[in-house]
């Protein structure tokens, strides 16, 4: 894998560049469409590619773990083969999944005890047992396997947190070394960042997360319930103590304010449930604000969806037929509003790294904002 830095932005610490893997290119900065069970619902891969234009995607090792299992992936000959997608793709590790998803979960320095969210069956994860899941799947990044810290943690339980995060890094690095990659092509491992809101821990984990060499390095633990500007100050810190000539993904991130805020401070990769999951539930994000489609107001607005829009939805549909599927609860409104979402979220990443490349990135940023944290 290669990252190469194409631009830098002189008034902010963003960042353009371009990431090669095995499976193509990813210019960055670059937002990543979450596809938890090898689908990202409610949209086709045709339309991922093609109208929404993405250039990689994620997927979830707790969920393909319990559903449709190693074997079945494996025997698929991988997640590019088996769900017919040929552009990157990157599997989180599948502890987060656990702590946030599953019943009864219990965690010691030997790894996580669960019972599935499924049926209650009982399982156990541990960072070897993670790399070997996720050597299965093949994804192109596969990320470390670590513990993200409720908020808010105490000093104390961020600390032990993060050190044993630090010695799982090195539990996973030696199980990698030992067990070559399944499917012929490079798969690289994304270390993570953990220390709660703690500067010095951050501190701390992104200087011992550094000294490992890898392709790429991951900012865990934020936008769990902490306010804004505390992870914008958790990301800029982080930031400054990572290598500056590899990419930098911050977990989990965001609303469309969120990742131009995160580009400015420096981060190079985002991947989030909201533009479908929000989608689903009737918010659509546009370049003027935000939109709830179920509501009245737009009942009778037949202009179209998105006038700014670069979706054949967005000039296809009016706001009143969009409202109506809601309304009528079709499955055509959720696939419109997810591919709209997602194409608005890759629309706008691309929009910055023009931005970042052209030099005017800081300023259009903070008019951008403002208009996204619009109410429509
Ligand atoms: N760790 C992992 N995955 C994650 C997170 C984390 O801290 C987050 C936090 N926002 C989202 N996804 N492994």
């Amino acid at each position: 894998m290669n990252f190469e830095l194409k631009a830098q932005d002189s008034k902010s610490k963003a960042r353009a560049g371009v990431l090669t893997t095995a499976h193509g290119e990813i210019q960055t900065p670059i937002f990543m469409p979450v596809g938890t069970v090898a689908s990202v619902k409610a949209v086709h891969q045709r339309e991922l590619k093609e109208d929404i234009k993405a250039q990689i995607i994620l997927g979830n090792t707790y969920h393909l773990y319990l559903r449709p299992g190693t074997d079945i992936i494996n025997g698929a000959g991988g997640l590019h083969k088996f769900m017919n997608w040929d552009r990157p793709i990157l599997t989180d590790s599948g502890g987060y999944q656990v702590y946030s998803l599953s019943n009864n979960n219990k965690i010691t320095e030997e790894g996580v005890k669960f019972k599935s969210h499924i049926d209650g069956s009982r399982h156990f994860f541990s960072p070897e047992k993670s790399m070997e899941i996720q050597r299965n799947i093949g994804a192109d990044i596969i990320m470390a396997f670590d513990e993200c810290p409720p908020y808010p943690s105490t000093y104390e339980y961020a600390k032990n947190s993060m050190d044993m995060t630090h010695r799982w890094l090195q539990r996973c690095i030696d199980w990698l070394k030992e067990n070559p990659e399944l499917y012929g092509f490079e798969q690289s491992l994304f270390p993570i960042v953990q220390g709660s809101t703690y500067n010095d821990l951050r501190k701390e984990s992104a200087e011992t997360i550094a000294s490992h060499p890898c392709d790429g390095y991951a900012i865990g633990g934020l936008s769990v319930g902490e306010p804004h500007d505390e992870m914008y100050a958790m990301s800029d810190l982080v930031c400054s103590y990572l290598p500056e000539d590899k990419p930098r993904y911050l977990m989990g991130v965001g609303t469309p304010a969120n990742i131009l805020e995160n580009i400015a401070l420096g981060v190079d990769m985002f991947d989030c449930v909201m533009p479908t999951r929000n989608g689903r539930n009737g918010m659509i994000f546009t370049s003027e604000g935000i939109i709830n489609i179920k509501n009245k107001k737009w009942e009778r607005d037949f202009s179209p969806l998105d006038p700014n829009g670069t979706s054949f939805v967005d000039s296809d549909y009016s706001k009143a037929y969009l409202r109506h599927l809601f309304a009528a609860n079709e499955y055509l409104g959720r696939q419109i509003a997810s591919l709209h979402n997602l194409r608005f979220y890759l629309w706008l990443v691309n929009e910055a790294r023009e931005k970042i490349i052209d030099g005017t990135f800081a300023s259009w940023k903070n008019v951008m904002v403002e208009k996204l944290q619009t109410r429509l």
